[in-house]
């Protein structure tokens, strides 16, 4: 009898301990986010503005001799600057005080080449001031980028430099209020001005800037601020390695605190790596950083955006938006336009969190305690979270919504103040009583968001797949967001393949090949479509969750191009002309290439034709767009009969499908002859080049 009383004691003093060491929270693993990580990375969404002299000279960067007469913004309103962006949902505003040319947007008393020498005000203004202020009248916060390459200081290169950059430092983070990130731009020394110089600088990115005192400093001034800097010394965020706008679908916040960065570690980030420094993706809304009056109908569209949103806020990063300031000192309509289209699409997207308060059970709950309850991660409340017992890196979490529920989105947090630890997780979806995939992924972090077809389901089942560590979940969100249902577009590649795709994850595609109007009950598009000759596509969009379609895309394709040869070009890249792709290009250039520059088509049999069509290159660097051209045609590549010639008029601001015609002529052989580019130059390229036949 003492026996079994001694042993019920003991059996419930082990149980005690064990629920005692099980509800204690887990503890961190790895390395942390610091607080002032957690809040930008909380922020999720802010913008860039790049305004500078060279916004008057329609340059990319300022050589730093720009004309300080031309700073002159006659309409400049950081009113409407601020308003665009917190109407687009974004929390914060870093401002280029200083960019590449040197020219400072506030008067530091340390150089001649700012806004106190300009006309602007009469030399009287400061348009850090001005942003700074708006950003309080708005609720936003302020950032500063300073480029520490600077092209219009004499003394860059020397050490003297470094104490100008720091007395400018010193000025921004003193005078200006709370600055919550500094940006330290990666172009580092080249040629320039230098106060007269006109030479090429080269520094040592690793050493010169000496950023471990420059970054005392900052933090001596303003503790609550985070570091950009992709050179020299770590930051406490990282680049992506790219400017257009994502960060990789596997995304650690993890980096090594010293040690080669390679573009690999800037995109993924590292499993291992022992310091916290999270994703930051900078784009801009238009192909450029600053405005460019050839850009205006270059503005991302809101699909494009939402693309954006989801590579870097949907992969656990934050996104930085750029807003190219126009001479006049505003954001163009344009770009307001989208901007607030964007945040509008956001904010309904995220509206209705299907999976609030909804019933939740997981496979394991740390020590069966309420504090780490499944039903954490769906209270609406990311400072509680659902956590599993120390030795679990694979669990599952089952949200029961008792009634048919329809969505496409899936959005996870882990609770990153206790360390990044999900290496993987899938999703699936019970439809008649099986678990069906719908989707899976990698890395979370703060904040994951998967995209998938809509579904109807009453169940879904979240499992972690792997993890370095016990998962612990802090949110789980899942939406039914619009699909967007844009017109699809249609392509068809030199071998007569059609393919139709659209910018969002979601709707399906249904198509005709007959002329008729396409409904959901038309074919529905799984791979490519194989087609001959002369076929006219008209296309769909359709999500099932609505019931709604997009309009009608229509494409018509002349003759198949499956037997042409590009004459004379022993260039395979050459066929990127033909593959029916718009953003693949092919340019001839070079020392033995002068204008005219002609292009010879063989059609590989005899054709009627009664006009051509040309693409141009739609990029920004050296594009070669053709302005002036003749078209010729021939029976065997030797004798040739001008069919027309002319100019293709507004090309330039309208980079889109040139379509000319003329009377029928029968050829094998094509000829576009070049006759003069929009830069003056022997650079000439095509996106593609097709026949009319009808
Ligand atoms: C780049 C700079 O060179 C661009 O001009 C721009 O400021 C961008 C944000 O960073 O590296």
């Amino acid at each position: 009898m003492t026996r079994f009383f001694l042993c019920g004691i003991i059996l419930s003093i082990c149980t005690i301990v064990d629920i005692y060491a099980q509800t204690t929270a887990p503890a961190p693993f790895g390395a942390l986010p610091s607080d002032n990580q957690m809040r930008v990375q909380e922020m999720e969404c802010y913008a860039f503005v790049h305004f500078s002299v060279n916004t008057y000279t329609d340059q990319s960067w300022g050589y730093g001799n720009e004309d300080i007469n031309l700073f002159n913004p006659k309409e400049l309103d950081c009113r409407q600057w601020a308003r665009i962006c917190k109407q687009a949902g974004m929390q914060g505003v870093i401002i280029t005080a200083k960019h590449h040319s040197g020219f400072c947007l506030w008067p530091s008393k340390y150089t001649e080449y700012s806004v106190k020498n300009a006309p602007w005000k009469n030399g009287k203004g400061d348009i850090v001031r001005e942003m700074a202020d708006a950003c309080k009248e708005y609720g936003l916060k302020f950032g500063i980028y300073l480029s520490p390459w600077d092209r219009n200081h004499s003394e860059y290169g020397k050490p003297e430099y470094i104490t100008y950059f720091r007395n400018q430092l010193t000025e921004l983070l003193t005078n200006y209020g709370p600055i919550f990130e500094v940006w330290f731009d990666g172009a580092n020394g080249g040629t320039g001005f230098y106060g007269g110089a006109n030479e090429e600088r080269k520094i040592d990115r690793t050493t010169y800037y000496d950023w471990s005192n420059t970054y005392n400093l900052i933090k001596k001034l303003q503790p609550e601020t985070v570091i950009w800097n992709d050179g020299g010394d770590r930051g406490e965020l990282r680049w992506v390695g790219t400017e257009a706008g994502y960060v990789g679908e596997t995304n650690w916040s993890l980096m090594n605190a010293t040690g080669e960065v390679t573009w690999n570690m800037l995109h993924f980030g590292l499993e291992d790596g022992n310091a916290w420094v999270p994703a930051e993706v900078n784009t801009s809304i238009r192909p450029e950083w600053f405005y460019h009056p050839g850009e205006d109908n270059k503005v991302k569209t809101v699909s494009q955006l939402m693309e954006t949103y989801y590579n870097s806020i949907g992969r656990n990063g934050t996104f930085l938006l750029n807003f190219p300031i126009m001479p006049n000192g505003l954001i163009h309509e344009n770009d307001e336009k989208a901007a607030l289209e964007f945040g509008a699409t956001v904010k309904t997207s995220f509206a209705d969190n299907l999976a609030e308060n909804k019933k939740a059970s997981a496979t394991n709950v740390r020590g069966n305690s309420k504090q780490f309850t499944a039903e954490n991660s769906i209270d609406n409340n990311t400072d509680t979270y659902w956590a599993t017992d120390d030795n679990i890196t694979t669990a599952s979490l089952i949200i029961d919504f008792e009634k048919p529920t329809s969505f496409n989105r899936f959005l996870v947090q882990e609770y990153i103040r206790l360390g990044q630890r999900v290496k993987s997780f899938s999703i699936e979806a019970l439809i008649n009583g099986t678990w069906k995939e719908l989707a899976k992924g990698t890395t979370i972090g703060y904040k994951r968001i998967l995209r998938f077809p809509g579904i109807t389901t009453t169940e879904i089942r979240f499992t972690v797949t792997g993890s370095k560590a016990s998962p612990v979940i802090s949110n789980i969100g899942i939406y039914n967001a619009p699909a967007f249902l844009n017109a699809p577009s249609i392509m068809r590649n030199q071998s007569g393949e059609i393919t139709i795709s659209t910018d969002d994850v979601g709707p399906y595609f249904y198509y005709t090949l007959d002329g008729s109007e396409p409904t959901h009950n038309s074919k529905k598009y799984i791979s490519p479509v194989p087609t001959e000759g002369k076929v006219e596509v008209k296309a769909i969009a359709y999500d099932p969750a609505t019931d709604k379609s997009s309009p009608v895309a229509l494409e018509k394709f002349d003759l198949c191009r499956k037997d042409w040869k590009i004459v004379g070009a022993d260039d395979e890249k050459a066929y990127a002309i033909l593959d029916g792709n718009i953003s693949t290009t092919w340019h001839q250039q070079g020392k033995e290439k002068k204008i005219p520059v002609d292009l010879v088509i063989d059609l590989g049999s005899e054709q009627k034709l009664t006009g051509f069509k040309y693409h141009p290159d739609q990029g920004t660097w050296g594009p070669g767009i053709i302005t002036h051209y003749e078209f010729y045609v021939s029976s065997d590549n030797k004798k040739w009969k001008l069919a027309d010639h002319g100019e293709f008029s507004n090309i330039k601001n309208n980079p889109l499908w040139q379509i000319k015609k003329f009377a029928p002529l029968k050829a094998r052989f094509i000829k576009l002859r070049a006759l003069k580019n929009t830069e003056s130059n022997d650079n000439i390229g095509y996106a593609e080049v097709d026949i009319i036949t009808h």
